[in-house]
């Protein structure tokens, strides 16, 4: 792949977005090739990602507005369905991901940011929807994630005005989890990641799956769908030794690699 890099380091998958000239920018080919690159993680043996983008100044700067201006009504609407796929399958990846923000996040670089689990932020980063300054709207799931994730209220005002925010202040309304140095993020993430690792596999797994789920549905639906997953932890080799360990004090978490197809 040419704009996309995939690396292990232990059970931890570090997927980075290197098309540093156009400041990470996502163009069609970017957006294939991180298709590509979240399609060959093996969930064997991968418990979770992180998702960066190369250098210090810039996580994504937005989709590619080169690309973009030329785009008929067609190639817009194909251009807008390979985002918001890749998107998705980000989103509802069955592994958490967790995006290390290394600077700018513009338009589709901040939606597909929130389309992660977990965002943590070098100090430096700058997040903002500035697509009506483009005389579009955020077309990536900006208009729907950021006001489910912030308020309603800020996600308009954020929105509307296509005013770029600071890290601090993306911490403050809740758009990112932890904003640490530049020297720190990638460091953060990686201990993060490696926490979320240690767990249960399937547990973690059928969390991020009833939240995701549950918050599409009302509560008397949402309280169903966790007792589901909540109950196919029962079947799992990890709740057994866990529990056992637990009434055995045995204080040592021996956690296994449990295979995707028994989740
Ligand atoms: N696209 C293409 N190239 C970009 C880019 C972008 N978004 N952002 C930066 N670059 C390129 C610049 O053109 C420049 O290239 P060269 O001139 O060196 O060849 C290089 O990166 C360095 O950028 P600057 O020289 O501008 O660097 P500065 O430090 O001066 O400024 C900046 C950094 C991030 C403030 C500035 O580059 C900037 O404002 N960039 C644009 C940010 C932006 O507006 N992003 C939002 C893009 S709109 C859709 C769904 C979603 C979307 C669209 C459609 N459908 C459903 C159809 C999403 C839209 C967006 O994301």
């Amino acid at each position: 792949m040419e704009f996309v890099t995939y690396e292990v380091n232990d059970r931890v998958g570090i997927i980075t977005i290197n098309r540093e000239k156009a400041l990470n920018a996502l163009n069609s080919q970017v957006l294939d090739e991180l298709s590509e690159a979240f399609d060959s993680v093996d969930l064997n043996e991968i418990r979770c990602l992180i998702l960066t983008g190369a250098g210090e100044k810039s996580f994504v700067a937005g989709a590619d507005i080169g690309e973009m201006s030329s785009l008929s009504k067609a190639e817009g609407e194909a251009f807008g369905k390979k985002g918001n796929d890749l998107f998705r399958k980000i989103e509802t990846f069955p592994i958490p991901v967790i995006a290390a923000v290394n600077g700018f996040a513009l338009g589709g670089g901040c939606e597909i940011s929130m389309s992660c689990d977990i965002r943590i932020c070098s100090d430096n980063a700058v997040f903002g929807q500035p697509e009506v300054g483009l005389g579009i709207t955020p077309g990536f799931g900006g208009t729907q994630r950021l006001a489910r994730l912030v308020s309603p209220g800020m996600a308009k005002q954020l929105i509307y005005t296509a005013r770029n925010i600071k890290a601090d202040e993306a911490y403050r309304i809740g758009l990112v989890n932890k904003v640490v140095s530049a020297e720190e993020l990638m460091p953060e993430a990686q201990k993060m990641a490696a926490g979320i690792a240690a767990n249960a596999p399937i547990a973690v797994r059928n969390c991020k799956k009833a939240i995701n789920d549950g918050l599409q549905v009302d509560m008397d639906k949402a309280i169903v769908i966790e007792e589901k997953l909540f109950g196919d932890c029962f079947e799992t080799e990890d709740q057994k030794a866990a529990m056992a360990n637990f009434l055995e004090k045995d204080k040592e978490k021996k956690l296994k690699v449990v295979p995707f197809k028994n989740c």
